[in-house]
């Protein structure tokens, strides 16, 4: 693909690429912000290094990219709900986004993209890695690709946000503020090979925190075949891993990717902004 305004590195063999050349602290131009869509289209994850990124500029590029989703478990921001200040403070464990997963796919209408913004970021340790949801589809063999074709999945965040298990986040535990919502127990159903709207490639969309079984089979059933795609769709090969630094930001499109946010910095304070953008509902 060719740019007219933006320098494109690509980072990881299977996804990710730096992004040079933009500066969010100024509105982009319609030709810039065309760029910076369709390299994120082409690579999955795009990094910007370096950007004044002030939480009105974050809404306004949200804008531009779709409709800003507020969150309804956790917590925004009081002057904008859409964002959402992911704080870890020092002496404390990671919690959000610590597993493989894919943003909100227990939505009827699943998260179309991420963007966190590292406002203050660890000097080791806070890194995230994303899984081509497309290459590893690409890799599976054609018997495999034939019989989950047509598969539905059912999402939830029923286990992820379970009352239960994980009471430490209602009960103000941590420094996001979770709030109990009957979504939680809700179910959605999202086609087990999904079709990207804008390249047209397939991917494999489940992942293990919202993902509870494929439809027509009971969670018993279904727990191989899931497991077996968690697993073949992060080996390494499929990964890239991205080091943080203060004033970076990623970009990521949870229309084909999974991605996992390291716990390996317990010492270090880390705060992010992040903003979504809501998708669409694809026809199962
Ligand atoms: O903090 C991170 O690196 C990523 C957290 C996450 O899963 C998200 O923002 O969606
Ligand atoms: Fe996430």
């Amino acid at each position: 693909m060719g740019y007219s305004t933006i320098e494109v590195e690509r980072m990881g063999a299977s996804l990710g690429a730096y992004v040079h050349g933009v500066d969010f602290s100024k509105k982009l131009s319609d030709e810039q912000f065309q760029d910076v869509h369709d390299a994120l289209v082409d690579n999955s994850v795009i990094f910007f290094r370096d950007q004044d990124l002030s939480r009105e500029g974050q809404m306004e590029i949200g804008h531009r990219f779709g409709t800003p989703e507020i969150h309804p478990i956790v917590a925004g921001s009081n002057d904008h709900p859409e964002l959402i200040e992911v704080l870890k403070p020092a002496g404390e464990g990671a919690s959000f986004g610590t597993g493989w997963h894919t943003d909100n796919t227990f939505f009827e209408k699943p998260t179309m993209i991420t963007m966190l913004y590292g406002i203050e970021t660890p000097p080791v340790g806070g890194d995230t890695m994303w899984a081509s949801m497309e290459k590893a589809y690409d890799h599976l063999s054609d018997g495999m690709k034939e019989m989950l074709a047509d598969m539905v999945v059912v999402h939830s965040a029923k286990v992820a946000f379970d009352p239960r298990t994980t009471a430490d986040k209602y009960e103000g535990k941590h420094s996001l503020k979770y709030t109990y919502s009957d979504v939680v127990n809700e179910e959605v159903e999202h086609p087990l090979i999904r079709t990207h709207d804008v390249s047209g490639r397939k991917s494999i969309f489940v992942n293990p925190m919202f993902s509870i079984r494929i439809k027509g089979m009971t969670e018993k059933e279904s727990a191989p075949i899931l497991q077996y795609l968690y697993d073949f769709s992060t080996q390494p090969e499929f990964v890239c891993r991205f080091r943080w630094q203060d004033k970076s930001i990623a970009m990521w499109d949870n229309r084909c990717t999974q991605h996992f946010a390291m716990n390996d910095y317990v010492e270090y304070k880390r705060l992010m902004r992040r903003i979504t953008i809501g998708g669409d509902k694809r026809p199962v």
